[in-house]
């Protein structure tokens, strides 16, 4: 839907429009945010058309609508994105050239909507764009905080957290809406009227809605994603306040604000925190009754309910789901229990993303029942009609059990689809994490492998990549990436290979020249530039990384003119506030920079980079500027992986385990162009069963020893020798992620590297390989498998 009656003259009316009546200021005057919100303004006119007729259709055809239920959704910056999807970047790029402002400077003052902490809350936001292109239509729902993902700075090469505060600058993109709220209630009890059940709560707060457009692919279909912000529900106890009693008269205030002020920032440990729980009963009490509002507005039966709504948990956090569409069929709508069930079931649907089973919710009975206390009653109900009418082998768990409500049995037994998020995942969650209900539901559980949207992931983030690709297949490939198939024929193509290089180069040239400016730290775009950017956690194992560091500078110190690849070494990602063992890995790894980017016998040859604050945006420039992608998790502990496909899409092999996604990657791009090693998940539970894996793994590596043995020695922390002995201790004794044991597969695995990168030639066509080969990584891919296997919904576009 290219929007004609545009050109670069109109759109710099609308700025200069926006500029003066929406912001007040005089162009003369205008600061980059000024401009920045201008051009937000006149792009955000541009989406009103196609949101209003996307709304207007689902409405006249009467469509079932996707309901996506997420604590966290990972935008990242909108303007660019959506100028893209609209097909107006290059007139907004010469509109604004015109005006005297620099396109490229005014998105970049955007700041990241970090409502996330990693994989999951950018899958949220990948899935949106993707529903949007495909014409699903979908509503987001999730929570505004005020304050997303907290930011990180290094001092002392240690991790320190400061609040983000995106929201303190206007934020263009939202509308908010007053009108649409709604009452969440919090603790109290439930009283008996009539021989219904009725909860009387506690606490109450109001859920008000903020609306984002998210607008799709050239601008053929918008749909909503609905944010929530609480607010009091009496705005203030007057009566107190005369008083003088002025903090309790603030109290309701109080409890509102801190519902929707910050986002935890655990990725992957819970907590048993009651806020959490209210924060997650808040997002979907709020959803489900904005749900039933805009259902029961077109004066359909209830029982129709699952015809016209589709409501996907995006993992348990919104799991209270079940209890709460059942609490509301029957205490405010009058139907039986036995009705409302099968009702809410044939609504629901569930996606899993781990097996940690420190990352798995289980609220005490005493949390739960005091937060929610007709939910209890409910979620005991449930499990007793599920236990009779289910007969389990003695080993069954249920629900409820040791004094805990277990969310992931919860959201199994209520949802008609329960997802994994890769093959091999959805294997592990068959055989291990359910394996009796799946005994008793035989096909509830399927699988989804994940996908990202190649809109932001490739031709907004790697411009000299999509024109040459544009160049060489046609135009199209974006909503239709199995197309870059068609790249293959090319990659025997001297030329081709050519340019395919040249772009990646253009892109390292640009990375070195920000990582100059952000660290301060020189870096020869000749390197080979290897990356690992994610959440730092332990099974991740940024450890076997550093520790691979630390050998690969030994060996260069111990033959410096052996003919070495240049590499730098580029680290991102935060850890949990309060996960001590992350926090000293990304010290160490400050640590080991700080000597081997210093040390002038290695020079260029080895460098160590680890710039801060890694997000979305910072995504966007290291992903297309990478020669190599690590993906390096102890088999069987990352469920997917995402980043592992947008390397890919962008033509960087992967370096990795057979560990979630990794599985169909490998699968996909051939076993020539992925640098496989390590245990398999089967081989991981054989070796654990060994107390002495990790001992007997050192002893059989010299390299891994003289490694130990130079952090021991204090040879990265001369100023605190002992900083890392217990670092050290713990790979001896309790190697839990199997680092030693893999350690000297990744060691060779890495010489491979070396080899295949000398070898430039070879090195093109498998980078060429792995683009041409990721199609069918595209989100487009996996959404239409939640249409049709999940959701049972239809596109509104035709092709
Ligand atoms: C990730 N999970 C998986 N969790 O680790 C990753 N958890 O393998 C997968 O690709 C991705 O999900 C998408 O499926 C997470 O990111 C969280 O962020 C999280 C947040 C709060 C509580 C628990």
């Amino acid at each position: 839907m290219n929007d004609q009656s545009l050109t670069p003259n109109v759109l710099k009316t609308d700025v200069l429009r926006h500029l003066t009546f929406t912001l007040g200021k005089d162009a003369a005057h205008a600061s980059l945010y000024d401009w920045r919100m201008a051009l937000s303004y006149a792009i955000r006119d541009r989406i009103m058309e196609p949101w209003f007729a996307s709304t207007r259709r689902t409405w006249d055809e009467g469509r079932k609508r996707v309901y996506y239920l997420s604590m966290e959704f990972l935008i990242g910056r909108i303007l660019e994105d959506a100028t893209i999807n609209l097909g107006l970047h290059d007139m907004a790029e010469r509109a604004m050239a015109e005006l005297g402002q620099d396109f490229k400077a005014i998105v970049g003052n955007e700041p990241d909507a970090a409502l996330g902490n990693g994989g999951l809350g950018r899958l949220a936001a990948c899935f949106m764009e993707s529903m949007a292109t495909l014409g699903c239509p979908a509503y987001g729902y999730g929570i505004r905080y005020e304050h997303g993902l907290f930011r990180q700075r290094f001092e002392g090469g240690q991790q320190v957290e400061t609040p983000e505060d995106w929201l303190t600058l206007r934020n263009p993109w939202e509308f908010d809406r007053p009108e649409a709220a709604y009452t969440v209630g919090f603790k109290g009890h439930v009283e008996t009227r009539d021989g219904r059940d009725h909860w009387v709560p506690a606490e109450t707060v109001q859920a008000t809605a903020h609306d984002t457009p998210v607008v799709g692919w050239q601008g053929r279909w918008a749909n909503t994603l609905r944010l929530w912000g609480a607010k009091p529900t009496t705005l203030f106890d007057l009566e107190r306040f005369n008083r003088g009693d002025y903090t309790a008269a603030a109290e309701p205030e109080t409890l509102a604000r801190t519902l929707s002020r910050v986002l935890y920032p655990d990725d992957t440990t819970y907590q048993g925190k009651e806020l959490r729980l209210k924060q997650e009963f808040f997002l979907t009490s709020a959803a489900l009754q904005d749900i039933l509002r805009r259902f029961k507005a077109g004066k359909h039966d209830l029982r129709a309910l699952p015809n016209h709504v589709a409501i996907q948990m995006n993992d348990t956090h919104p799991a209270i789901a079940g209890p709460e569409l059942i609490r509301l069929l029957i205490d405010e709508n009058g139907l039986p229990f036995d009705e409302a069930l099968p009702i809410a079931q044939a609504c629901l649907g569930y996606t899993n993303h781990t097996l940690l089973p420190e990352a798995l919710e289980r609220w005490a009975t005493f949390t739960f029942g005091n937060v929610l206390p007709r939910h209890m009653q409910i979620v005991e109900r449930i499990d007793g009609w599920h236990r009779r009418s289910y007969p389990a082998r003695p080993h069954y768990v249920g629900i409820v059990k040791h004094h805990e409500v277990r969310m992931g049995e919860l959201a199994f037994i209520m949802a008609h689809k329960v997802n994994g998020v890769s093959a091999l995942h959805t294997d592990l969650v068959k055989k291990n994490l359910f394996p009796e209900l799946n005994r008793l539901h035989p096909g509830r559980i399927i699988n989804q492998t994940n996908g990202v949207t190649p809109r932001r992931w490739l031709r907004m983030a790697n411009a000299p990549l999509s024109a040459l690709i544009t160049d060489t297949i046609g135009e199209g490939w974006e909503d239709d990436l199995d197309r870059l198939k068609g790249l293959e024929a090319h990659v025997t193509d001297a030329a081709f290979l050519g340019a395919f290089d040249a772009a990646k180069r253009q892109n390292k040239v640009q990375l070195a020249n920000w990582i100059t400016a952000d660290c301060g730290l020189k870096v020869s775009p000749d390197a080979l530039f290897d990356v690992q950017v994610k959440r730092i956690h332990e099974y991740k194992r940024q450890l076997l990384n550093i520790l691979e560091t630390i050998a690969r500078w030994q060996a260069i110190r111990a033959n410096p003119g052996a003919g070495w690849v240049p590499r730098v070494k580029i680290f991102g990602g935060k850890s949990a506030p309060g996960y001590a063992v992350a926090k000293e890995i990304i010290h160490l790894i400050n640590d080991v920079g700080a000597v081997i980017n210093s040390d002038p016998v290695v020079g260029d040859l080895l460098k160590v980079v680890y710039p801060a604050n890694y997000n979305v945006s910072m995504a966007e420039r290291l992903v297309p500027a990478a020669d190599l992608s690590e993906q390096i998790s102890t088999a069987g502990k990352e469920a997917s992986g995402t980043g592992n496909m947008k390397f890919m899409m962008n033509g960087a092999p992967t370096i990795g385990t057979l560990d979630g996604a990794n599985v169909e990657i490998l699968h996909e791009v051939g076993a020539d162009n992925f640098f496989l090693f390590g245990l398999t998940a089967e081989e991981v539970m054989k070796r654990r069963e060994d107390p002495d894996h990790a001992r007997k793994a050192i002893e059989d590596s010299r390299a891994m020893k003289d490694v130990l043995q130079a952090i021991a020695e204090g040879q990265f922390s001369p100023d605190q020798p002992d900083r890392y002995h217990g670092l050290v201790h713990r790979v001896w004794h309790h190697d839990y992620f199997l680092v030693a044991s893999d350690f000297e597969a990744f060691r060779a695995a890495q010489a491979e590297v070396d080899t295949a990168y000398h070898d430039r030639s070879r090195w093109q066509r498998m980078a060429a390989l792995n683009t041409a080969r990721s199609g069918f990584f595209s989100s487009d891919r996996t959404i239409r498998g939640y249409m049709q296997d999940i959701w049972g919904v239809e596109s509104a576009l035709q092709r």
